[in-house]
């Protein structure tokens, strides 16, 4: 009688409290992976609200600050891919805390590496294999900040317009670097907007379907935003995380642009939300310029053409789409009347 093993793949995941965290847990849990979670800090409140969509996920403490902490959880962990998705992410608070988005955002992808050669035992100049443990970088299309051609592609420069998209150039290089020095299946996806019911409030998509939702139940009558032309690639987080996977599961490691080829103004993105819940924008909408930027990324478009050609990834859900499931899903949140304790905060000031 033959006895088959069961194969398993084990990820962990850092910021697995965040939008892409939440998602991308739940994809490789239906693809039968076993899912490790890095969490931050002794009491995080997000830890709670993680669990009440995903309970088969396990935790392991650790901090992208703290590079003992994250030896240990490799060590621990032993997993077979690392999903390093923690950041200080917000573009705005970059400028605030510079230093320690730095840290974060930039650094904490060395430590995340180190943490990889070290456990793996890879030391000097390339290891044949590299070691087992497959790593993606989440990159971003802030580092084409001041876009040099449009659509941005894989080979268009770099021009990041904020300390987190310089702290995200950084991360995306050492990404490459490691690869090349040490033979590391080391991969950077170098994502555009991607947005849903969970981003966090205090992101232009979510600000506005919060926004309309209160507008519409009569909570508020006012949305107060900032630049209104600057013009980005939303897709949907869903769609986004699949792509994250099959980079690892890639015969090479190579760095793909995710986006859907589409750009839209925030204006437009307003007008659609609004009209979703048969409301006028411009009775609604003011501006106010200490919302906008030191220095503005006009425009986001990304090509997706290589992830479509050589891992078949398609975007799924559209522009419109997305618009109404986030005015639609805060619409029910607001109407609900056991609202949750810890329902998403207004962020005026942001
Ligand atoms: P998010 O919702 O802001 O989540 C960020 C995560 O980082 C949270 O889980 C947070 O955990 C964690 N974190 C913060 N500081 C940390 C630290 N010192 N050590 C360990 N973890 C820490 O971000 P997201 O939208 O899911 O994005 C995921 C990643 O993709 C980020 O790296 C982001 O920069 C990048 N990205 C996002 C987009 C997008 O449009 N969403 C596009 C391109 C790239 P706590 O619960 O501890 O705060
Ligand atoms: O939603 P945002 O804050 O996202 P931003 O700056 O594009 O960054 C997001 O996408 C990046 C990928 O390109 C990620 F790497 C990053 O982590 C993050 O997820 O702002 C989008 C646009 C900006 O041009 C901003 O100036 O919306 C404009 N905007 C206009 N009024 C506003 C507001 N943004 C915010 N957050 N709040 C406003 O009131």
């Amino acid at each position: 009688m033959s006895w088959e093993v069961p194969l398993t793949t084990r990820a962990l995941i850092t910021g697995i409290t965040g939008q892409d965290g939440s998602y991308l847990a739940e994809h490789l849990l239906e693809q039968g992976y076993e899912v490790w979670g890095l969490v931050r800090g002794q009491a995080n409140p997000h830890v709670s609200r993680l669990r009440k969509h995903i309970g088969d996920v396990r935790l392991v403490h650790g901090d992208l600050l703290d590079q003992g902490s994250l030896i240990s959880a490799v060590e621990k962990v032993r997993p077979d891919e690392v999903y390093n998705l923690g950041a200080i992410s917000f573009v705005p608070m970059s400028w605030q805390q510079a230093e320690i988005t730095a840290e974060v955002t930039g650094m904490g992808v060395l430590r995340m590496l180190e943490a990889i050669r070290v456990v793996s035992g890879i030391s000097g100049s390339r290891t044949p294999g590299g070691g087992q443990i497959r790593f993606y970088q989440a990159s971003s299309s802030e580092m084409f900040g001041q876009v040099r051609e449009t659509p941005q592609n894989e080979r268009t420069p770099f021009h990041p317009r904020s300390p987190y998209g310089v702290a995200k150039t950084y991360g995306h290089f050492i990404t490459q670097n490691y690869r090349e020095s040490y033979g590391m299946f080391a991969v950077s996806g170098i994502l555009f907007n991607h947005e849903s019911p969970r981003r966090g409030a205090e992101f232009v998509t979510r600000k506005i379907s919060l926004g309309v939702a209160r507008i519409k139940l009569g909570l508020t009558d006012k949305l107060t935003l900032g630049n209104l032309e600057a013009r980005r690639d939303w897709g949907y987080a869903g769609d986004y995380v699949r792509a994250m996977r099959l980079m690892l599961a890639a015969a090479t490691p190579e760095d793909y642009v995710i986006g859907t080829g589409r750009t839209q103004s925030v204006r437009e993105l307003v007008e659609l939300a609004f009209a979703t819940a048969g409301l006028d924008w411009r009775h609604h909408v003011i501006t106010d310029s200490a919302l906008t930027r030191p220095a503005e990324v006009d425009l986001l478009c990304g090509d997706p053409k290589k992830a479509r050609d050589q891992l078949g990834w398609e975007p799924g859900v559209t522009f419109e789409e997305l618009v109404t499931m986030m005015v639609e899903s805060d619409l029910a949140l607001l109407s609900r009347s056991d609202r949750p304790a810890d329902e998403p905060l207004s962020f005026d000031h942001w």
